[in-house]
């Protein structure tokens, strides 16, 4: 992006060359003097810093966002979705300004940064209908005259810590929820992607402010895991922690917050797979997994991995597949006739690197890429390799274009393929059988937490529950009843008749 461009995109979404990385309310603080660069992957120049949050900065951010619940937890659901509903609107008015600064930062082609904005904008939608449901059930009970029912309560604290690959989306699913239940969030970003954390953060103080929203019901925090990550997750004042990233990371959160019975929502590594039958109808098969594994540079943990291909079809499928391989426009996300952005960082295309060589090693055959582009910033050729599927290398997640392929005969053994990983996020099988398609989809079909027929692993809507099983996790977030994870749940019975009766049938009297 031209200096001129960003200034002005910059100046549209409140940020500075030197930002101040925490925020409560409309201010903005931080006084640790480690300045945090903000890298542009398709230059590999530095375009920002951020002061990064210290230890006392959280404990004061902490401590108003406490407050804020106390008051937050008072205001109506319907009330808190119409902030919600006009945080949307914001959205909508900066969505072109947002999204091209995603690309800016994160790599991925404008497309995609607006169309993660406008997950953003639909969750919030979502959630202003959600603040009129918010309804628990009425129950029968087994005492005369006593009526049993639900109720869901704000939970307090909502903890995020997000990846750099969703810089802004992930924040939107979790946060649109936790206000309209009546919590506060303490936002930690990725500290790959700060500036589209400012700049949300920003549109959110300015509706939040006008509505006379208590300080603290949105605050951010960019710092390093190390210092505020760490206090976050072993903070009993914040009840829920929703983390996003690798499984590595995921295990360690889990432990901490469990460790002090604290409740999670952990969206890790996927390894998600495509069947394609030879019953497929193999253009659409073709287009979707050429989204699934090229699109965003194979950095969503919906991206596909790998590919089980029928044997009858399996040489004319990837004689196609390459073909669209070898004309991927790779380069500046922010050029219209982009295909494929850079990786987020050199470490990424290290991991690229060095996944090859693995899977190489292990047998594999590279298809097409493989390679490392020859340019500045962090580019790599979008890759095809053929292996097994059970090489160390493809039972591991490489936030990377790498995209393996292997063959199957029959569909109980391309069930098998596919589930044979230690993820399970998303997946799909192509195929006009109705009856492999349905049984792809039942109890013994995937084991993921998404499964489609006819549409690929990746770009899942907000109206459905999102996250996955084993490795994964096991958190859902956006879409469906994920609401109830940022309220707590009471069970309450109620006398109505007067006389005093003991459940089970249990007589106590003197
Ligand atoms: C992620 O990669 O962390 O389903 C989220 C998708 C997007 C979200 C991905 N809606 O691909």
């Amino acid at each position: 992006m031209k200096p001129k461009e960003m200034n002005k995109l910059f100046k549209s979404l409140g940020l500075k060359k030197v930002n101040k990385g925490a925020s409560v309310g409309g201010q903005w603080f931080a006084n640790s003097g480690d300045f945090l660069e903000v890298n542009d992957p398709t230059t590999g120049t530095v375009i920002a810093k951020v002061e990064q949050a210290s230890a006392k900065d959280y404990q004061k951010m902490v401590a108003t966002s406490q407050k804020a619940f106390v008051e937050w937890r008072n205001v109506p659901a319907p009330e808190r979705g119409e902030i919600v509903r006009q945080l949307g609107e914001a959205l909508r008015a900066k969505k072109d300004d947002l999204g091209a600064l995603v690309s800016l930062e994160m790599g991925k082609i404008l497309t995609e940064g607006l169309g993660e904005v406008q997950e953003m904008i639909d969750i919030c939608d979502y959630a202003v209908g959600q603040s009129r449901m918010l309804s628990g059930p009425t129950l029968q009970s087994e005492r005369p005259k006593h009526r049993m029912m639900e109720q869901w309560h704000p939970l307090g604290i909502v903890g995020l810590i997000t990846a750099f690959n969703f810089p802004v989306a992930v924040w939107a699913w979790n946060t649109a929820l936790a206000w309209v239940c009546g919590d506060t969030a303490i936002w930690k970003p990725s500290s790959k992607t700060p500036l589209t954390a400012i700049a949300c953060q920003n549109i959110a103080n300015e509706v939040f402010k006008r509505n006379g929203v208590p300080e603290g019901v949105s605050c951010v925090i960019v710092g390093r895991g190390s210092v505020i990550g760490e206090k976050l997750v072993n903070d009993g004042r914040v009840p829920l922690i929703s983390a996003t990233g690798s499984t590595k990371m995921g295990k360690r959160i889990g432990a901490i917050v469990g460790g002090r019975l604290g409740r999670t929502i952990l969206e890790l590594g996927g390894n998600n797979a495509m069947i394609i039958s030879e019953k497929a109808d193999i253009k659409g098969a073709l287009a979707s997994a050429f989204f699934g594994a090229v699109g965003t540079a194979g950095q969503r943990c919906t991206s596909t991995r790998r590919l089980i291909i029928h044997h009858s079809i399996y040489n004319k499928f990837l004689k196609k597949l390459i073909a669209n391989y070898k004309n991927v426009n790779i380069g500046d996300p922010l050029n219209k006739r982009t295909l494929m952005g850079p990786l987020i960082d050199d470490t990424a295309v290290a991991d690229f690197k060095n996944a090859i060589n693995a899977a190489v090693e292990q047998g594999g055959k590279v298809l097409c890429g493989g390679e490392v582009k020859r340019r500045k910033g962090s580019f790599v050729l979008p890759t095809i390799i053929e292996i097994e599927n059970k090489a160390a290398i493809v039972q591991s997640e490489t936030f990377a274009p790498i995209l393996y392929v292997m063959k199957y005969k029959t569909v109980d053994q391309a069930i098998k393929m596919h589930n044979d990983v230690p993820q399970g996020l998303s997946s799909a099988i192509y195929s006009d059988s109705m009856s492999e398609g349905e049984k792809f989809i039942s109890y013994l079909g995937s084991d993921c937490g998404i499964a489609n027929i006819n549409i690929g692993t990746s770009g899942a809507e907000i109206g459905g529950a999102f996250g996955g099983e084993k490795e994964t996790g096991g958190g859902r977030e956006s879409g469906s009843d994920s609401w109830k994870a940022y309220m707590r749940r009471q069970t309450n019975t109620i006398n109505w008749g007067g006389e005093v009766h003991l459940a089970q049938g249990v007589e106590f009297k003197s």
